[in-house]
């Protein structure tokens, strides 16, 4: 077993630097020490970990954005039961719900890194609550990787922060210019929830996209996220008639918001963000999806290495087809097993530095890739929802 002394005191030095700032230099990280047990023998796919090696996850199993977590704690459960079966280290998964609050999902990380001292952390399923729950464990030096927060600025927070979540801004640069090609979109409709980080975020790259594409806005429109009645906005819509919606929301506003266009007499093509990559959202428009255009990090289509199996595999276990949140969840787990590998150390320090080298990955979403600076590279999917199925356009 391999003896990490002079990381273990540089650790304790850095922890001890960082107590006396503590109070006023947030986003330095509290390194924690490293725990011998947690490094093993071997290289890759002949590593040996004697301890059980705990990982945390955070997603939002119920409220409004269970939609996603519930998928992605299928996927993620499913890819940490065939790394066990694997052989070499045995993972315990950790899962917590922050039932889509900001609170409840700060103390589920405190909870995670506090208490039962997880290697690293997937979640959560917001970037509304990443912004708030990252910092925190950037603080306590705590690897954490995103598999759904696409917003602008995530892997920003600090450099235990990771995601293996397309973000928004690549999805929606492959979407709009794919709907401009596929519609012959001149002008359009923009409307955006103005109060969640994520739709936000998107809405800035939606109008950056639309300028670079030369296409013009007609009609901009913002709305809250608990909102459900939209006729003020859509009545703008209407009167405009614009070749398409482009439609920044979460699925509580988006159900409403799309049938009520529908109701209204508003037939334009709808272009979403990354909440519309659910087929729980597709089921509840009850055929207003139709038509619907959406850039994606997976797609079931997808001849990808390993998703046919992924996929028939995922269906066995859980009686249901795999979504794209899914579809991410399980290939963080492998992402992680990954940085694990590469210096067959499980200890907080070593998957920060090994998570940010991960250089084509060949996953079910295709060839990944991680940097130091915590971003993602993959290719994009752009989807469109026909006789209510997910195709690629
Ligand atoms: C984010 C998202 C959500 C739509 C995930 C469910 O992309 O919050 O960043």
């Amino acid at each position: 077993m391999r003896l990490k002394t002079s990381s273990g005191v540089a650790a304790v030095i850095a922890a001890a630097a960082l107590l006396a700032t503590a109070a006023c230099v947030s986003e330095e990280p509290a390194s924690s020490s490293s725990d011998s047990a947690l490094s093993g023998t071997g290289t890759g796919a002949d590593c040996t970990i004697d301890e059980t090696v705990k990982l945390g996850a955070v997603f939002s199993l119920t409220e409004a954005a269970a939609f996603a977590g519930g998928y992605q704690q299928e996927g993620l459960k499913m890819a940490i039961d065939e790394l066990n079966a694997a052989g070499g280290i045995k993972y315990e998964l950790i899962l917590e719900d922050d039932k889509t609050s900001v609170d409840d999902s700060v103390a589920a990380f405190e909870k995670l890194i506090e208490r039962d001292k997880v290697s690293a952390i997937v979640g959560p399923t917001l970037s509304g609550m990443a912004f708030t729950t990252y910092t925190d464990a950037q603080y306590a030096g705590v690897p954490a990787l995103g598999v759904s927060t696409t917003a602008e600025g995530i892997p920003e927070i600090g450099d235990y922060i990771f995601r293996a979540s397309l973000p928004e801004e690549v999805a929606l640069a492959a979407s709009i210019p794919a709907a401009k090609e596929t519609l012959g979109l001149e002008k359009v409709a923009v409307l955006y929830d103005s109060a969640d980080e994520f739709t936000a975020s998107a809405f800035n790259t939606i109008s950056d996209v639309l300028k670079e594409q030369d296409i013009e806005i007609v009609v901009e429109e913002s709305f809250e996220t608990a909102d459900t009645e939209f006729s003020a906005q859509l009545t703008k819509v209407a009167d405009a008639d614009v070749d398409a919606v482009i439609l920044s929301a979460l699925p509580g506003a988006t159900v409403p918001l799309v049938k009520q266009a529908r109701d209204q007499g508003i037939t334009a093509p709808i272009v979403g963000g990354n909440a519309f990559n659910s087929p729980v959202l597709v089921g509840l428009l009850e055929g207003a999806s139709e038509g619907l255009i959406v850039g994606g990090a997976w797609s079931a289509a997808a001849e990808t290495t390993g998703n046919a199996e992924f996929i028939a595999n995922y269906n066995e276990l859980y009686g249901r087809a795999p979504d794209q949140f899914a579809a991410q969840a399980y290939t963080a787990g492998y992402l992680l097993d990954q940085a694990v590998r590469a210096d067959c150390d499980a200890n907080r320090e070593a998957i920060k530095d090994n998570l940010g080298q991960i250089l084509e990955y060949d996953s079910i979403l295709g060839p990944i890739s991680i940097d130091e600076g915590g971003e993602v590279t993959q290719e994009p999917f752009v989807q469109i929802i026909r006789d209510g199925e997910f195709t690629i356009l």
